[in-house]
């Protein structure tokens, strides 16, 4: 059995995005494609001889194909040992978990998450570090400049190994290790939470529905929900990963998750709902005829943290991504502690959470997390509120709208214009960018402006800076609007408008948000003129 060095040319565009390199399936399927992002991984990494890798995927179609692959090159780079899912399975959390507990160099994650899947649908690649979570800017780009230049890459002519079933084979010199998917993941979600009062819930006849959404979100939450926690059976719907999804588009928010909503708004909704994406790093949390916007969720757990065993002791930090609203900032100040903002996507959190500057972490788009592991976490995120649910003894709603009682509604939601012209989504940025310096302190519909910027981050560890992250124009009433092209879509542009408006008074806080917002929504429309530029009336997709 030999290594081969196969000569191979670049393909252009292999830049990742917010989290990855994420493809169409067809563009993956282009001879030497997934080849030359893996070498330029393994390439930017250096010396692998010896190191533990660990890959895992969503299990959506081309999952298993790219995890043979995977395999042949990592053996050919002299890595040690390779830890794998069984049956190619491993959520983004639990990658992170398992990088985290074995000591890992790092690992790769194969997910387009909440895109789509299927042979017509999307693929991604994501490369995670010894820390478990997203690499930085620096090392993708890193990669992307390496796949400009590659020549060849390196890759065992040896079968892969069967990765069904658990145990220990090789490949060439390298050991393969097929590890339980689930194993390592529920091990630290028992150290987190109080497992025997959540059990108590369930015995007492609480009632729970979780949608698995057929991603990969489902294993976990059969073992953890139906097994450890002792929900009934059937408490766990589309439980199996399939690799179409089911033809389900595996975004957990109220559009795309319209079946779980309706049976939440039904007459006999169970006491809970929630979801997960694709690869199980975000959550949707609904009850009885209310969906829990995320930047909410984040704020209620930061201000109910201390009932959950794992974060008795308090929080050291609060970090969200910078559209997302600014409800955890009053639980931040309410409680002593810093709220940081960093740009939209996880990797941005690694260094707070490392540095023990943070301890929660969230953005607006579903995804909930903190420093147990280094990527947002779905199932961590529900179980959190199952805690909350058990030790308060209160339903969900109670819970939402005593926090908006104490600390006041942000109303919040996100417009997506989805598969806009890529040119046309650059201009009106571009526009929007130019008129900046001239907005403060203009009135705009009876909203001062307060300031006006494209959003620049300073790490406050390492001092590296990001630019361009987003056109935010904020009122003195602290209202908010937020424009920025989304980087994990695969056809043409995608365009986010983001929408917050605080709300002290409790007697206005059952506002329809699309009401509560119709204002901020309208002044938007007039300084991007975002209908004419697109030609688009309505957003797709509206959370
Ligand atoms: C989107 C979300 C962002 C999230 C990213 C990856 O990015 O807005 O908050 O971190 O997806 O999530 P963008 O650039 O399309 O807005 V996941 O769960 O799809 O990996
Ligand atoms: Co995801």
């Amino acid at each position: 059995m030999t290594i081969q060095t196969v000569a191979t040319t670049p393909f252009a565009g292999q830049r990742p995005g917010t989290s990855g390199l994420r493809k169409k399936v067809s563009d993956y399927l282009q001879p030497g494609y997934l080849e030359n992002f893996v070498e330029s991984i393994f390439n930017t990494l250096g010396d692998c001889s010896g190191q533990t890798l660990v890959v895992g995927g969503d299990g959506r179609y081309f999952n298993r194909t790219a995890i043979q692959v995977i395999l042949r090159m990592a053996a050919a780079h002299g890595f040690g040992k390779v830890l794998v899912g069984q049956g190619g399975i491993l959520s983004t959390p639990a990658v992170s978990c398992v990088i985290r507990k074995h000591a890992a160099f790092g690992g790769i994650v194969l997910s387009a998450s909440h895109n789509p899947g299927g042979p017509d649908g999307d693929f991604g690649i994501k490369y995670n570090i010894g820390n478990g979570g997203p690499a930085p800017e620096k090392f993708t780009e890193a990669v992307y400049i390496a796949t400009q230049s590659i020549s060849v890459y390196r890759i065992s002519d040896e079968a892969a190994p069967d990765f069904d079933k658990i145990g220990e084979s090789r490949i060439e010199q390298m050991q393969v290790e097929v590890i339980d998917s689930v194993a390592d993941y529920a091990e630290l979600m028992e150290t987190l939470f109080d497992f025997p009062a959540i059990r108590k819930l369930f015995a007492g006849g609480f009632t729970m529905r979780y949608d698995g959404m057929h991603a990969v979100g489902g294993p976990y939450a059969h073992k953890i929900l139906e097994g450890m926690l002792g929900a009934p059976a059937g408490t766990v719907i589309n439980g199996t990963p399939l690799e179409d999804f089911g033809g389900h588009h595996p975004d957990p928010n109220p559009v795309n998750a319209a079946e779980l909503i309706a049976v939440m708004f039904a007459k006999d909704a169970p006491d809970f709902g929630a979801a997960s994406d694709g690869d199980a790093d975000r959550n949707m949390i609904v009850g009885r005829g209310l969906a829990v916007t995320p930047s909410d969720s984040l704020a209620i757990i930061a201000a109910n943290a201390t009932l959950a065993p794992g974060y008795r002791d308090g929080l050291k930090g609060i970090a969200r991504s910078m559209p997302t609203s600014t409800a955890p900032d009053r639980v931040a100040k309410a409680l002593g502690i810093k709220c940081y903002e960093t740009p939209t996507g996880w990797k941005y959190f690694g260094n707070l959470l490392d540095a023990g500057l943070a301890t929660l972490c969230g953005e607006e788009s579903y995804g909930t997390g903190s420093n147990h592991i280094r990527e947002k976490d779905g199932v961590w995120a529900i179980l959190f509120w199952l805690n909350l649910l058990a030790a308060t003894g209160k339903p969900v709603d109670t819970i939402v709208r005593e926090h908006w009682t104490r600390f006041g509604r942000n109303y919040y939601s996100r417009h997506d214009y989805e598969a806009v012209e890529s040119a046309a989504a650059e201009a009106m940025m571009e526009n929007l960018r130019a008129q900046l310096d001239g907005l403060k302190g203009r009135q705009l519909d009876g909203f001062t402006v307060d300031f006006a910027d494209d959003f620049v981050y300073t790490d406050p560890v390492d001092h590296s800076v990001a630019t361009k992250q987003g056109v935010r124009i904020v009122m003195t009433d602290g209202s908010r609007i937020v424009f920025r092209l989304s980087g994990t879509g695969t056809e043409g542009a995608t365009i986010r408008l983001y929408l917050e408006k605080y709300e002290a008074d409790p007697a206005r806080h059952d506002i329809d948000p699309q009401q509560a917002l119709a204002g901020l929504a309208a002044i938007a429309d007039q300084l991007s003129d975002l209908k004419k530029r697109t030609g688009r009336e309505h957003p797709t997709v509206i959370t």
